[in-house]
């Protein structure tokens, strides 16, 4: 199929901006946005579905604005989700391999809603910013694996193993080696899908606080201050991204607006960083199967990752068989042993099964034996699935 020229020329300024975004990043305030990487339809789409499904959830006790978390939007969302990240992996190209090293990875996907609340006076909000002050870098896990994919081209290595300790090849990104100041990082997402102003609740960031090696604290004092007088609201429209350094100084701030504020929030991780969510064992084959080769790599899926093989993300089992004996020990012991009401179930039901004075003695052993297969052959499935 052509690609018409427009649209390819719209690519390619995405890709340079996003370099220059990278490099901002890397080495300078510590964030940036990408303006118009997703189509306004689909931003549209993924918004309306994620208010409908918001009307089943509570409001988040933390920081005490009116937002709510709406989580795995890619297992129980439409295509847009899918979409949405064919169009960011598109526009993102190899940027984050640039900051965070071989092959990074969306690991948190969800959403929040920040509802209007028009009559919060400015010390509420000033309040209720002061609590929320945080940043979001985390740690995870590191994964040998990695050297042997990006140096046996370039080195033989030592009876068999990788050489990827020394200056050459370290996996880290030069900066945020082991030792050196800095540490690893993480990339953090925000898909605006509407509008962030100021009236409206816009994220507010402290240039340059990604690397001053501190979480600040929250509620009033020096950090808050210095928040206060330097933090700049970041404003968007439907379609951008923003990316900001995961250790960059935050706070949510307070929907004054009358519609509320929708934003998808990522974050990316370092390959050897655990996932911070399950969307790699939830998400269901149909909309796996919409997303790109690179959309997918950049979620790691298995089998799409370089560096990880077929069948290794963590928790990996490295093509190890699962037994179905064992999947029957979890199924007795997880719903079963723990929760008890499963338990009275089965109990009240062999009682039935094995009563001679009952007519239906046949068919409820039938129905005994058929479930328990039935379940744990279930079980067996879903861990096959979760565990590769
Ligand atoms: O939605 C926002 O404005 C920011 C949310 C945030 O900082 C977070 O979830 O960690
Ligand atoms: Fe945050």
């Amino acid at each position: 199929m052509r690609v018409p020229k427009s649209v390819k020329k719209n690519r390619e300024r995405l890709l340079s901006d996003m370099r220059d975004l990278a490099k901002e990043l890397k080495e300078g305030a510590g964030y940036g946005t990408l303006r118009g990487a997703i189509p306004e339809t689909t931003c549209a789409t993924c918004r309306s579905e994620l208010l409908k499904r918001a009307r089943q959830l509570d409001f988040d006790v933390w920081p005490g604005v009116r937002s709510k978390r709406i989580k795995d939007p890619l297992e129980w969302g439409g295509p847009a989700f899918a979409e949405l990240l064919n169009a960011t992996a598109t526009a993102v190209g190899s940027a984050m391999e640039d900051v965070l090293g071989p092959s990074p990875w969306l690991t948190s996907f969800h959403a929040l809603a920040l509802y209007p609340e028009p009559d919060r006076t400015d010390a509420e909000v000033r309040k209720l910013r002061m609590t929320g002050l945080h940043s979001d870098f985390p740690y995870g896990e590191f994964k040998e694996k990695m050297d042997r994919a990006i140096l046996t081209k370039e080195e033989t290595g030592v009876e068999g193993r990788p050489m990827g300790h020394g200056d050459r090849g370290w996996q880290f990104p030069p900066g945020f080696r082991p030792g050196e100041p800095g540490g690893p990082h993480t990339v953090q997402t925000i898909w605006i899908l509407d509008k962030f102003t100021p009236e409206r609740g816009a994220t507010a960031l402290l240039p340059g606080s990604c690397r001053w090696k501190r979480v600040p604290n929250c509620g009033p004092g020096p950090d808050w201050d210095r928040f206060e007088k330097e933090a700049v609201p970041q404003r968007g429209r439907c379609g951008d991204i923003l990316f900001y350094v995961g250790a960059t100084w935050h706070t949510i701030g307070v929907n004054r607006g009358s519609s509320p504020r929708v934003a998808i929030l990522g974050q990316w991780s370092p390959h050897f960083m655990c996932p911070l969510e399950a969307h790699v064992w939830t998400t269901p084959s149909r909309t796996r199967r919409r997303l790109s080769s690179r959309a997918r790599a950049l979620m790691g899926f298995p089998g799409s990752v370089q560096g990880y093989g077929e069948t290794s993300r963590p928790p990996h089992r490295d093509g190890a068989p699962r037994f179905l004996r064992d999947s029957a020990r979890f199924a007795l012991d997880h719903p079963v042993l723990r929760s008890r009401r499963l338990l009275l179930l089965f109990v009240i039901l062999s009682l039935f099964a094995v009563s001679p004075s009952l007519p239906s003695t046949a068919t409820l052993a039938l129905f005994l034996v058929g479930g328990s297969v039935g379940y744990v052959l279930g079980t067996h499935a879903t861990l096959t699935r979760m565990c590769v």
